[in-house]
């Protein structure tokens, strides 16, 4: 099957690779939905909220903090790398991530659709401002404008709406996509999953990468039993 799909890879012109939590496991930040998805007693469903943010906002500041200093000590890997280097090859190529840790980004990757927001950004609630702020730890919890307001982490909150600009960039990317790649993640999330049974449904030939079985798993053409940064190297092999 690898071989296979290695070869549609290099015969394709559209591609997008579609990445979740299971792409960052190698750099070593847990996932969501995995045994360590937890922190200290709370889900991220309880945590990753407007609610949990307004009734505790401190609480949710430690939580993303300490998830910025493990995101801070991890590099890319094999697998980071070799989408970045896909999109060298592809003019075409689209990346659209779930994920706000900016591996893609420090891989070399460009012109990333961040579906769910980036966690190195911060948002004044009262002003509106966004500052991009990699300090790591934040001194004071919640993190305060210079307008007095308090800053959130940008990113796509449970119950919020994704960003329409970028939710239209990705819906035209999976209905004109040869070929769509999902990789590390469980597709649980909507509307971001349904971006797979699109593309599906537009004729794209789907790659799923993943070591466990997915929401989806029945409905892709190759359902690849791997992890990210093993898999995509034998894909997207270096050039002779
Ligand atoms: C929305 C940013 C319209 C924050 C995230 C009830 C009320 C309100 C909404 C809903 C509701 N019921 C359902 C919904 C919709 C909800 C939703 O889908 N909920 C789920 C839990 C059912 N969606 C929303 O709320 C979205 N907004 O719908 O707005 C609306 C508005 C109002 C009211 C109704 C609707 C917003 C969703 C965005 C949430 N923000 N992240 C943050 O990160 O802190 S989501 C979060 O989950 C991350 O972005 C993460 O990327 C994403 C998806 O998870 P995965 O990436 O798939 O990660 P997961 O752990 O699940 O899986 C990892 C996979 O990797 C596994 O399959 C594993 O096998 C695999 N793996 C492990 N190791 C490897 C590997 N793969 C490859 N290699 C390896 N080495
Ligand atoms: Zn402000």
């Amino acid at each position: 099957m690898i071989d296979e799909v290695r070869d549609r890879i290099a015969a394709a012109t559209r591609i997008v690779a579609f990445t979740g939590a299971g792409m960052s496991v190698e750099s070593g930040i847990p996932t969501f939905r995995g045994p360590e998805g937890l922190w200290r007693k709370f889900r991220a469903e309880d945590l990753a909220t407007a609610g949990a943010f307004r009734r505790n906002p401190k609480l949710v500041w430690e939580w993303y903090d300490s998830r910025r200093q493990n995101m801070a000590r991890s590099e890319p890997n094999a697998g980071h790398i070799a989408l970045a280097e896909l999109q060298r090859r592809k003019p075409e190529f689209t990346l659209i991530t779930q994920n706000i840790d900016g591996l893609h980004d420090r891989a070399g990757s460009a012109d990333i659709l961040k579906l769910h927001g980036d966690i190195w950004v911060l948002r004044c609630v009262r002003c509106g401002r966004e500052v991009e702020d990699r300090r790591v730890p934040l001194e004071d919890l919640p993190p305060r404008c210079e307008c007095g307001g308090m800053l959130r982490p940008a990113v796509v909150w449970f119950g919020e709406y994704l960003d329409p600009g970028v939710m239209d960039a990705a819906y035209r990317a999976a209905v004109n996509a040869d070929m769509f790649l999902t990789i590390g993640t469980s597709a649980i999330v909507h509307p971001a999953a349904g971006l797979i049974g699109l593309a599906k449904e537009h004729g794209a030939v789907v790659v799923e990468i993943n070591p466990a079985e997915t929401a989806y798993s029945e409905r892709v053409d190759y359902p690849i039993r791997g992890a990210a940064g093993e898999i995509l190297p034998q894909l997207i092999p270096p050039e002779e």
